[in-house]
This record gives structure tokens, sequence and C-alpha cells, in this order.
């Protein structure tokens, strides 16, 4: 019996294949699966058996669309600064020896846009969609979710991709630089798995070294993302954060102008 209740693991032919399996919550992730996830890819990533990873969604229609918003109240329902060890998270994809692909099945939504911008390689479907919601949620994701995505797809586009919060295509993902290949919905797997033959033929310390090597140029973003979290938790204690994860909800508009506006108007102290 699996001691995890979020995820799928499952280790194949030297693939350790991890899948969000919340497909009613399309595919977020709560505190608890940001754990297992952690736990997963740890394993993952120390198994010696293993030469590849591959990170995907449970159903057709999502990847991950972030943070669990129905566990979300002022903070989500786990441990760490917010209730979500989302730069735990953010650092193990990192960190993992090995290369980790995001199989986009469908929608990677805010934090889960943010794990494909973290994986080293992303393959989509044509259905995947992408994008940021943090400014339209009540939240940012500091550190790789910004900083790392300007790195990725050029700094005009990553600050349009939050300024904005558009979905993009398959399409406009593998135009930006976000994902490495677009397929048909059917051929997903297929893919996924030349691609996890093809890197399996190589020389994992060298691969090890490559990715390293690669991280070391934007690992002080890490330190960019604690200070950001560190922000977050304050900002998630606002009217104006709590108002967008009820607007979310509740299935209507955010009134976050009024809110701000009100706020400023307050004397110093009673912002909150
Ligand atoms: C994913 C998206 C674009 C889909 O839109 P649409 O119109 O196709 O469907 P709908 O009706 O919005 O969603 C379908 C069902 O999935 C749930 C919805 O509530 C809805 O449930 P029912 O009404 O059918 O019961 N759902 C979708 N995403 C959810 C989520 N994240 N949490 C809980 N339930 C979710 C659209 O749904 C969307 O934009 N979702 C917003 C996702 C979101 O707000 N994510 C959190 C961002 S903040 C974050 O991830 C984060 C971070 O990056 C770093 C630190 C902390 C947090």
């Amino acid at each position: 019996m699996s001691k995890y209740t979020d995820i799928l693991y499952e280790m194949r032919e030297g693939v350790a294949r991890i899948t969000i399996n919340r497909p009613s919550k399309y595919n977020a992730f709560r505190g608890q699966t940001c754990d297992e996830l952690i736990d997963a890819l740890n394993s993952a990533s120390w198994d010696k058996a293993v030469g590849v990873v591959v990170l995907t969604g449970a159903g057709d229609k999502a990847f991950c669309t972030g943070g669990d918003q129905s566990a979300h109240d002022g903070g989500y329902d786990g441990r760490g600064l917010i209730g979500l060890p989302v730069e735990e998270l953010q650092g193990v994809i990192r960190d993992c020896p090995k290369p980790v692909i995001a199989r986009v099945n469908g929608y990677a939504i805010g934090g889960g846009n943010v794990l494909v911008t973290c994986c080293d390689l992303a393959i989509a479907s044509e259905s995947a969609q992408l994008g940021q919601v943090g400014p339209k949620v009540g939240s940012v994701d500091p550190g790789f979710g910004t900083a790392l995505l300007s790195r990725v797809v050029g700094e005009k586009r990553a600050r349009e991709i939050w300024f904005l919060c558009r979905r993009y295509s398959a399409a406009d993902a593998l135009n930006m630089g976000l994902v490495n290949a677009v397929v048909p919905h059917d051929q997903l797997d297929a893919e996924v798995d030349k691609w996890c033959k093809e890197i399996l033929a190589m020389s994992p310390t060298a691969l090890a070294i490559a990715k390293r090597s690669f991280n070391a140029d934007t690992d002080s973003i890490k330190g960019i993302g604690g200070l950001g979290m560190q922000t977050l938790a304050l900002y998630y204690e606002t009217k104006e954060s709590q108002e967008g994860v009820r607007a979310f909800m509740e299935k209507r508009k955010p009134r976050f102008r009024e809110i701000y506006e009100e706020s400023r108007a307050k004397p110093k102290g009673e912002n909150a």
C-alpha cells in the first residue's frame, strides 16, 4: 500500500513518475501534497536505479493549478511560512541530481506554472494552458516563480505573465521557451518516454554535473525566494490578499482597488 494520499509514485525502467493525484481540485496542492512531493522527489533523487524523474498531474484537465484555494484562509493548511512549503518543493526539484521533466497534461497555472519553470525540461500536450494568477487571487510566488521565469522567457515576457495574468496556449509557451516540445494529447506519453530513453543512455554523473552547473548561475534566487516568502506571509494577513482568495472561491471579481484605497486612507497601523 502506498504511503501517499495526494500523489502517486511509480518507478519503471529507470523513470520515476510522480503524479499529483487531486484531479477534483485540478491538481492544486495543499500542505500534505507538498510534503509528499518533497518526500517522493528526495527518494527519486537518491535512488541509483532512477535516471529521470517525470512530474505530472492526474487526469486530462490539469498538470497543477498551484495552491489549493479551498485550503487557504489567510494562509494554507500546512507547515512553513505560508502554510505550504513551496520554496522547499521547488528546491528539491532543482537539487535533484537527475533531469526532472514536467509532463504538462493540462492547466499549469499559478504555483503549477512555477513547477514547470523549475523543472529542467517540459513537454506539453497541445491542450495545455499555462499562466500566472497570483495578482488576480491575492498571491505572488517570489523567487523562482518570478526571477527564474525571467531567465527562462526573458524579462519583458515574465513581467507580462505576472502583471496581466493571461493564459497562454502550449504553442505560445513553446515560442517563449517555457516548454521544450508540444505534441497532440494522445502522443504525450510516447513523447515523454522518448525523451526519457534518450536521457537514460547518457552518463548519469555528467548529467548531474551539468544540472548543478546550470543551477549555480541562478541559485541566488533561492535567497530571494526565502525573503519573498517572509513578505508573502505578511501579505496573506491583509484584507487585500484575503479578498483575492474569497473572490476566487465565490466566483466573482475581486474588489482589490477599493480595499487598497480604503487601507491607504486609514491612519498608520490600521492597514491590515
Ligand atoms: C485553472 C483555471 C484556469 C481553470 O479555469 P476554468 O474556468 O476552466 O475552471 P474553474 O471553474 O475555474 O475551475 C474548475 C474547478 O477547479 C477548482 C475550481 O474551484 C473549480 O471547482 P468547482 O467549482 O468545479 O467545484 N480549482 C481550480 N483551481 C483550483 C485551486 N488552485 N484551488 C482549489 N480549487 C481549484 C482556474 O480555475 C484558475 O485560475 N484557478 C486559480 C488557481 C489559483 O488560484 N491558484 C493558486 C495561485 S497562488 C499559488 O499557487 C501559490 C504560489 O505559487 C506560491 C506560494 C503560494 C501560493
